[in-house]
């Protein structure tokens, strides 16, 4: 009795308090409210202590209330139907393709549950790139592409016939790529985002750009906006979430996420027992964002407005996804039931409701209405990043084929039955008996439907996605660059980074391209000893420099500023790569030649964000990746998280990537010189790896030749040959990177002990040798009887005499990658296994790349081939003092 008594006054009370906050906002507006919620919170902490336990999370409800809304700008008649006509042919083209060919896949749920997002976008928010500037750039995402395919085939982009084709390319005509592939459809995809997370953090760090590029004033603002459509499923990736701070930091409200929140991933519910939403919005709100969520459609309107004491919002906010996910399959029974049914007043509030029309209840995700006011809420906040997180069903229209069910992301068959159920539905004008095929639909080009459509991406610049090169070439650069490191240092020591630091401190003074260099670096400046360009084009920062820095008195200090060249990142290879793969796209997506240097632990390279590389060669990405500190027993001291032996193995894998091992400063200089023409003079979509190392040497001077360019690039040339011209035992010794000057000594060593006359070569890049000899072993093939082809490496050794040693920092198989190519059987050495925290010379004892073994190498060669004898073999592992005994480094 007392307990109802004193909730009868609780209730009493709470209705006066919401009375009088009713009135403050009728009279104050939203902001009044808000100020005195505040105070009031104030006032209750400081005179009885009273602490509002932490939520970061809002309750279960729109973040716009239906009063808020704007008006819908369009005919939502028009554009259901613009809808409906293409969520039938995003569906026809995967059924049709599955028909055609079975088992060639594709998906039909996911761009089910996000039409209504892209659909709203389309019509009335996303600015295409125009021939001034760049406007909206869009990360779709990747498995929505159907319904990209079949909008554009609505506005005429894509005929029907490579709609047919979709997932097979290689038909004649041509086709469509299951997912976003820039570089398999370069007119219209730019950004491949297929693979999970990849796009969220490339959309921060693209939007980042955008004002780098603003702010250095390379181009000028046009008020355009990154939007990345995102899964909630999508969002478990470290990749998604890892950067979002950065966004907030730099306060980049030019940046929009729209979360298709349809509470699945593949196998199942994205947290059955949870809310991926209200953690979403934890998340995003602990980082600065601004959170809009639309969960509920207008058909709920009138039940939130009548939920005066809150009791509605409370019980969504107890029901976890699972049980919504059951809710979207089963009965409006079910959900009365079940949902209200947990209180008497709950059952009262949906009691005007049949059965029939509380299952009809849309959500948020799925209303123009809801969808447009949260864009347009987005794209006028100022000051921080939104994320907008729609609820929507997986599936949504399927019915029995899918909607909803944990199957549905595989499912790309719909029977019959099923297929009529749909076209019923979105009513499409296509007869029962015509069915079966899954038809393509489209309406004649004057029909009100593609009119209307059309108009809309009139007002809105043109097409979406679309992907259009406008950057003119530059200019070659000046040769004084790059001379100045033909000739050799006199014998001063320095190392290949002191090199490339050098070379690129030259360019970025250069009048021309200084300015479109892009430095970027992922807190390794001081390592690479880069910091001298902190003063000289100064960091990156897009509030300039807020503090006196401690080391203000010096000469190099750490410069921040506005217009600062350097993309100084931070610990992040993932942020950095994202840094170099928008500003090695910018020729496309900005019309700007921006040129990156991403400079890195080689270690953390391929290895580590492998999968970002391969997205920079999906998306043309021009530029440089430069792998510092690299090679295996190069890196004193270090051990075996730093010591690199594969990236040069990793880099086979990168088509459209070129990958160097350069051992003198005259080989950078060729290369880089090389690149910048061929990447931005020439025009050519492909990037370089470079690998450069810390050990300080003395610099030759490039030898004379008119071939030494030519091999330079190409892989391989003859650095330095025998004098011994009438030697009978004879070597052909290669060497790259580092190990080249241990290739050097053994070459003495063999000379003067042995009396082996070796010549030596630099092999710059075994994957350039490697694809050359692939390439004409495939020619030869496909061209029986003509004049064969002959490998650059073949051509380069058929008159030199003698076994072959291949000597590099890198595992064997590198060289060994070439073996086929090479006139007789090669002797690869090369470090295989985990490093060890050593110092040089004895990691490559360890390693057993040294000279000593180079030279028991090549005397094992020659015995083999029973041109010396099997005691002088046996006398020169004693007198190299190598212990035969000694662990294999390959598998210790
Ligand atoms: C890195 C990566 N891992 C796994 C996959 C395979 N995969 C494709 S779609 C998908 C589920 C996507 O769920 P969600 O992000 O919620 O998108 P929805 O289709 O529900 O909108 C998975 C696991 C992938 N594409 N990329
Ligand atoms: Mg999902």
């Amino acid at each position: 009795m007392a307990e109802t008594q004193t909730n009868g006054v609780e209730v009493l009370e709470t209705r006066e308090w919401l009375d009088s906050l009713d009135y403050v906002l009728s009279q104050g507006g939203p902001e009044r409210a808000g100020r005195l919620l505040q105070q009031l919170s104030l006032h209750a902490r400081r005179a009885a202590g009273v602490n509002l336990p932490f939520t970061a999370t809002t309750p279960y409800q729109n973040t716009i209330a239906a009063q808020q809304q704007p008006p819908f700008p369009g005919s939502q008649e028009m554009e259901r139907r613009i809808k409906s006509l293409v969520r039938w042919n995003a569906l026809a083209t995967v059924v049709r393709a599955n028909k055609i060919q079975e088992g060639i896949g594709g998906h039909i749920s996911t761009f089910a549950s996000a039409a209504t997002l892209y659909e709203v976008a389309f019509n009335h928010f996303l600015q295409a790139q125009t021939e001034s500037g760049d406007r909206d750039m869009v990360y779709f995402q990747g498995h929505a592409a159907p319904g990209m395919y079949a909008r554009a085939y609505l506005e005429g982009r894509i005929p029907k016939e490579k709609l047919q084709n979709f997932r097979r390319e290689l038909k004649e005509g041509g086709g469509l790529s299951s997912y976003p592939h820039p570089w398999l459809m370069p007119d219209f995809w730019q950004f491949p985002t297929v693979s999970m997370g990849l796009g969220p953090i490339q959309a921060i760090y693209q939007a980042r750009f955008i004002r780098y590029l603003e702010n250095r004033g390379l181009k000028t603002a046009t008020g355009g906006r990154v939007w990345a459509f995102l899964g909630d499923g999508e969002m478990d990736e470290p990749e998604s979430l890892g950067s979002i701070t950065l966004a907030s930091r730099e306060r980049l409200d030019n940046l929009i996420f729209v979360v298709n929140c349809n509470l699945q991933r593949l196998d199942g519910p994205v947290r059955g027992n949870g809310k991926i939403i209200q953690e979403l919005e934890a998340i995003f709100r602990g980082a600065g964002w601004n959170v809009i969520k639309v969960l509920w459609g207008s058909d709920w309107d009138n039940l939130m407005t009548n939920d005066r004491d809150g009791i509605l919002v409370k019980r969504m906010g107890e029901i976890t996804d699972g049980q919504y996910q059951k809710y979207f399959v089963e009965s409006g029974a079910y959900f009365r039931h079940n949902l209200f049914g947990s209180d008497p007043r709950l059952l009262k509030m949906v009691e005007h409701l049949s059965d029939e029309q509380l299952s009809r209840m849309r959500l948020g995700g799925h209303d123009p209405i809801k969808v447009h006011a949260a864009y347009k809420a987005a794209t006028e906040h100022t000051g921080a990043p939104t994320v907008i997180l729609a609820k929507t069903i997986k599936g949504y229209g399927l019915g029995e084929a899918g909607e909803g069910k944990n199957i549905t992301h595989q499912q790309k068959k719909l029977n019959e039955d099923e297929l009529r159920m749909f076209r019923s539905r979105f009513g499409i004008p296509i007869p029962d008996e015509e069915l079966q095929d899954a038809p393509f639909y489209r309406p004649a080009d004057d029909s009100p439907e593609i009119l209307y459509m059309q108009e809309r991406r009139k007002q809105l610049g043109g097409y979406l996605p679309e992907r259009k090169v406008r950057s003119k070439p530059i200019a070659p650069v000046a040769e004084s660059h790059f001379e100045e490191f033909h000739k050799g240092t006199d014998g001063r020591e320095v190392s290949t980074t002191m090199v490339f630091v050098r070379l690129l401190s030259k360019l970025l003074r250069d009048p021309e391209i200084g300015k479109l260099i892009v430095p970027i670096i992922p807190d390794e400046a001081r390592t690479f000893g880069m910091e001298a360009l902190f003063r000289q084009v100064g960091i990156y920062s897009s509030v300039g420099q807020l503090y006196e820095p401690v080391d203000m008195d010096t000469l190099l200090y750490y410069k921040e500023a506005k217009d600062g060249q350097i993309l100084e990142e931070g610990i992040t290879e993932a942020g950095s790569i994202c840094s170099f793969i928008a500003a090695g796209t910018a020729y496309a997506n900005h019309g700007i030649n921006t040129i990156p240097f991403f400079i890195y632990y080689s270690m953390f390279g391929f290895q580590r964000i492998g999968d970002f590389i391969w997205a920079a060669a999906d998306m043309r990405t021009r530029g440089f990746l430069v792998g510092g500190t690299a090679g295996r027993t190069t890196l004193a001291g270090e051990g075996l998280q730093h010591q690199d032996g594969h990236s040069h193995v990793l880099a086979l894998s990168v088509p459209s990537l070129l990958a160097y091992d350069p051992a003198f400063a005259y080989e950078i200089a060729v290369i880089i010189q090389d690149g910048i023409k061929r990447m931005y003079v020439d025009q050519e979509s492909i990037f370089y790896y470079l690998t450069v190392t810390n050990e300080p040497l003395a610099m030759p001077g490039m030898p004379e030749g008119k071939d030494v360019k030519e091999g330079i690039l190409k892989g391989i040339y003859r650095f330095r040959t025998s004098t011994k011209k009438d030697a009978k035992l004879r070597a052909q010794l290669f060497g790259s990177g580092t190990i080249m000057y241990e290739v050097l000594k053994a070459q003495q060593i063999l000379e003067e002990k042995y009396g082996v006359a070796a010549d030596v070569w630099s092999v710059t890049s075994y994957k350039q040798l490697y694809r050359d000899g692939n390439d004409c072993d495939r020619w030869n093939m496909l061209h029986p009887g003509e004049t064969p082809r002959v490998p650059f490496v073949t051509q380069s050794l058929k008159d030199a005499p003698g076994v072959l040693v291949a000597a590099s920092d890198y595992m064997k198989v590198l060289p060994e990658s070439i073996a086929q190519w090479l006139p007789r059987p090669l002797v690869a050495l090369g470090t295989d296994g985990f490093g060890r925290s050593e110092s040089r010379v004895a990691l490559r004892d360890f390693f057993e790349v040294d000279a000593k073994h180079i030279v028991l190498a090549t005397l094992t060669a020659l015995a083999r081939e029973k041109q010396i004898k099997l005691d002088v073999l046996q006398k020169a592992v004693k007198d190299l003092g190598i212990n035969p005994e000694k662990a294999n480094p390959a598998n210790t």
